[in-house]
């Protein structure tokens, strides 16, 4: 741990990094999945059982908690760390996105957004330096400019305007951010589907010198190989000495092909809505326990797990909670699922300082293309 915000690049292979942000509520080990705590709680998951599983930080949303308890009051409470009883790092996102994919009558002004909560229908805004007050008052350690995100497909004309808006944006952002040396803001990359402004934006951004960089505006609807593509065309035009953060992403085949390219963190609700959605995700692939080839099933989801939920629970019993929608069904199929997130990461660093990272990825496909045992 380190008084100030720190990266390390620790190995490479090929574009893929293995790195370390150290700050002084503890080190991330990159390439880095962070599970979504949206209101300050990853849903189904004890605080202790979430770190146990390897995750070094974890995520919170600055549109929920803004709404609910309100960012003054989890500040008199503490701030988000105490609130929550997670004493490791914490980022927040900036708002922007939760507010287009929830809220409603949204106004997109200069100045910033006007919107009505999903909660009470109560009318807030919030600009980039109201963004950065939030997330100061919830004490979060890496904290997200305000953007604008454009679902695809998009018109070019649109990308472009919320592009150079968001640029904008991140120059107030970090205005009201200033030093904090303990603490990160990072940019976030917006230009859709077209390279030319994807390599704009990240230039703009990286001569802003922040201490880390997004990616975000992807896996909004367009598919996994433009997907792709843009991360192709725009990592080389952001720093190499920096984190690169690759926003709402992804399967587990998304984190594999993105870390490929020389992304070193992620953070998706994928893991811990399918958990309560009834899918697994295991060494075997994806599995949807509410299949009724499941119903008299005694074998466990993979017996070799260190999860405890994957190696001692049948899959019948686990076909009977999801299907009697009990409670338990989502914490242990939410427990599976982070447990294999986070063991995928811990493979994928273990195999780029070990300079095999093509082997690595071919094996766990290989695992997936097998199905279960
Ligand atoms: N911007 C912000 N948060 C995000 C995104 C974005 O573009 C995405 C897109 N995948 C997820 N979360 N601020």
């Amino acid at each position: 741990m380190t008084e100030t915000f720190q990266f390390r690049l620790l190995a490479e292979d090929g574009r893929a990094r293995r790195g370390e942000i150290s700050m002084p509520r503890g080190t991330i080990r990159t390439p880095a999945f962070m599970p979504v705590g949206t209101a300050g709680t990853v849903k189904a998951m004890y605080p202790d059982q979430v770190r146990e599983l390897g995750a070094d930080i974890i995520l919170g949303n600055t549109y929920h908690l803004m709404l609910r308890p309100g960012a003054e009051r989890v500040a008199r409470l503490g701030g988000l760390h105490e609130f929550a009883r997670w004493p490791h790092p914490i980022l927040t996102d900036s708002g922007g996105f939760q507010i287009m994919s929830l809220a409603a009558l949204r106004k997109l002004k200069e100045s910033g957004v006007t919107f009505r909560s999903h909660v009470d229908g109560q009318v807030h805004e919030l600009s980039p330096e109201r963004s950065i007050e939030i997330q100061g008052l919830l004490d979060s350690d890496i904290q997200m400019q305000l953007d604008e995100c454009i679902r695809l497909p998009a018109e070019r004309e649109e990308i472009e305007r919320a592009m150079e808006l968001s640029l904008r944006w991140a120059e107030r952002s970090a205005a009201a951010f200033g030093e904090q040396p303990g603490k990160a803001m990072f940019g976030i990359v917006q230009g859709g589907d077209q390279p030319d402004l994807r390599i704009r934006s990240a230039e703009r951004l990286s001569a802003m010198n922040l201490k880390g960089y997004a990616v975000g505006g992807l896996a909004v609807g367009e598919p996994q190989s433009v997907m792709l593509e843009m991360l192709d065309v725009t990592l080389p035009a952001m720093p190499h000495a920096k984190p690169r953060y690759l926003m709402g992403v992804g399967t587990p085949d998304d984190l594999l092909e993105s870390v490929r390219r020389g992304i070193d963190m992620f953070d998706c609700v994928m893991p811990t809505r399918a958990g309560r959605h009834g899918l697994a995700y295991t060494r075997f692939g994806k599995l949807n326990l509410k299949n009724a080839r499941h119903a008299e099933d005694s074998r466990p989801l993979d017996e070799q797990s260190d999860c405890s939920a994957a190696r001692d629970y049948s899959r019948a019993y686990l076909h009977h909670l999801v299907k009697a929608n009990e409670i338990l069904g989502a914490m242990l199929l939410t427990w599976v699922n982070l447990s294999y997130y986070q063991f995928l990461m811990q493979g994928i660093r273990d195999a780029i300082e070990a300079g095999r990272y093509d082997d690595y990825v071919a094996s766990v496909k290989e695992g997936w293309a097998r199905g279960e045992a």
